[in-house]
């Protein structure tokens, strides 16, 4: 089952995508519908289905959920370790210590204010020369660290921030459309299997595709619940929160993101996150 939000009579809702459209479900945001299904204790593709509107609307999806906040995980697979690394002139340095020991790297993303849904634009900063996207399986929380749902995210960043100190990560990472999240929300009880995805990105520019990487996220070096333990550790993190899962698709500096570069994140089982870059002002 595939929900998110669509804007109707322009408010935002929840809604439920079919082949039929987008059937709103009135009166709820994703927020609140995540709220009233821990609430009821009852499946949320469940309470969905009986709330949704029999009539579908013509809506493309927008971001499938408001999140108060967005953390993300880092050097999860071995690529971003030892691209990371090599950056520093290392093979073995920071980042593969982070890999290989039991503490994940977990940091603030940012709130529903940086993050924009499927078709806006990404955000490069105009300081950055060497802006790259991230593409990233990304869990919804409900109460208490529960897995609620899956979605795609590209954690976009500026390398060469980073690269210059890692003191400067904050900045290479949190700043205006610096996270797109969709396209939907898949409820967590449809994806059993999350470590058996592939996920696919590409680059276009002028309609011509300049990059293309893929990673299975059986690489992934980490347990998911192991990711969300850290992150709850003296944490109260509330429910609807986003937690990224970290990239295995490095892009080269040839395709640093440029305006109006498209960038598309594909996993069949969640579908496609596709957006333009613009710079951020
Ligand atoms: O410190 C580096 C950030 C790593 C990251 O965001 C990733 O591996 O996805
Ligand atoms: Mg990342």
């Amino acid at each position: 089952m595939q929900l998110g939000q669509i804007k109707s009579n322009g408010t935002t809702v929840a809604a439920v995508f079919d082949q039929s459209g987008a059937r709103p479900i009135p009166e709820h945001t994703m927020l609140d519908l995540l709220r009233r299904a821990e609430v009821q204790h009852e499946p949320i593709g469940r309470l969905a289905a009986e709330l949704a509107s029999r009539h579908a609307e013509d809506a493309r999806p927008i971001l499938p959920i408001s999140p108060p906040e967005v953390w993300a995980c880092g050097c999860t697979y071995e690529t971003s370790a030892s691209f990371r690394d090599a950056e520093h002139g290392t093979r073995e340095g920071m980042y593969a210590y982070v890999y290989r020991e039991a503490r994940p790297e977990v940091f603030f993303k940012g709130t529903a204010r940086v993050c924009v849904g499927t078709g806006k634009p990404i955000g490069i900063r105009p300081d950055s020369k060497f802006t790259a996207p991230e593409p990233e399986l990304a869990v919804i929380l409900g109460s208490r660290g529960r897995i609620a749902g899956f979605t795609l995210a590209n954690d976009v960043s500026a390398w060469d921030i980073e690269r210059e100190n890692a003191l400067y990560l904050p900045q290479s990472k949190v700043y205006d459309a610096c996270c797109a999240l969709g396209p939907v929300f898949v409820p967590a009880e449809d994806l059993p299997d999350p470590y058996n995805l592939q996920m696919t990105c590409t680059i276009t520019r002028d309609g011509a595709e300049i990059f293309s990487g893929s990673v299975s996220t059986a690489r992934l070096h980490r347990r998911i619940e192991t990711l969300i333990e850290y992150l709850l550790t003296a944490n109260r993190v509330p429910l609807g929160a986003v937690l990224l899962t970290g990239t295995g698709i490095i892009v080269p500096q040839e395709a640093a993101l440029t305006p109006g570069d498209v960038v598309t994140i594909k996993v069949p089982e969640i579908g496609e996150l596709s957006n333009p870059a613009a710079i951020a002002e």
